[in-house]
């Protein structure tokens, strides 16, 4: 498959395309596919696909495919719709976030305006230690750089569980650099507190993956939290 781009000039004449292709199945699981680039300075649309392509005579595929979207890159602002506000389709995931359970009966999401806010709702139960629900997004990252993790949130119930603002660094093969992780280990009654921390992005790191996680610390671990305002930013 391929998200492909093609750039058009004032004239609907094709100047580029960029395109990123993936070649495998993903046995049930749904992958993200991300490039960067620039737009050609005479560039004034652009059409945006997702490809089956053939490689061969006779050639077939079927996929799902949700949330693509093309945005730029302005200013420090790295993650997408870090402010919860904008959501699509339904009211369970807000735009460019991805729903995880890991070793977790149920998880539960939801956006919600709460006090004036659109916030996303975060809530598992029956999470088996060291297992999470989660929401999390891929970033693209600048090596060497100074950097601040934040996000604001209103965490409602713990048990047997904390929260956690975690990233997840990755160089430009995919493996694993380290992680930067900010805990939160009870509930904030009833008001929102924001955690933040500074970090120095690794030196070959290309991609990053920022998550805002209940964890359980023994099974049967729960939990549900409200998060908000969510950003990493250069600094
Ligand atoms: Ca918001």
């Amino acid at each position: 498959m391929q998200l492909f781009i093609d750039f058009r000039d004032q004239n609907d004449k094709h100047i580029v395309v960029k395109n990123i292709d993936y070649n495998q199945v993903t046995n049930g699981k749904f992958v993200t596919l991300s490039g960067d680039g620039q737009v050609p300075a005479n560039a004034n649309s652009a059409i945006v696909y997702a490809i089956i392509r053939s490689a061969k005579d006779g050639g077939s595929g079927t996929m799902y495919v949700d949330d693509i979207h093309l945005s730029y890159s302005v200013g420090q602002e790295r993650l997408y719709n870090g402010e919860f506000n904008t959501y699509s389709n339904d009211e369970e995931i807000a735009n460019s976030w991805r729903k995880e359970l890991w070793n977790a009966v149920q998880g539960q999401f939801q956006v919600q305006s709460f006090n004036e806010w659109i916030v996303q709702r975060v809530e598992g139960k029956g999470i088996q230690k060291s297992g999470m629900v989660a929401i999390s997004q891929d970033i693209k990252v600048n090596p060497n750089r100074t950097y601040e993790l934040s996000g604001t949130l209103n965490i409602l119930m713990l048990k047997k569980a904390k929260v956690q603002l975690y990233v997840d660094f990755f160089d430009k093969d995919n493996r694993h650099l380290e992680a930067n992780v900010i805990e939160h280990v009870k509930p904030t009654e009833g008001q929102y507190i924001t955690l933040q921390r500074q970090g120095i992005i690794p030196k070959q790191a290309n991609r990053a993956i920022v998550y805002v996680i209940v964890r359980a610390t023994e099974d049967g671990g729960e939990g549900s939290i409200r998060v908000d305002k969510m950003s990493l930013e250069y600094q």
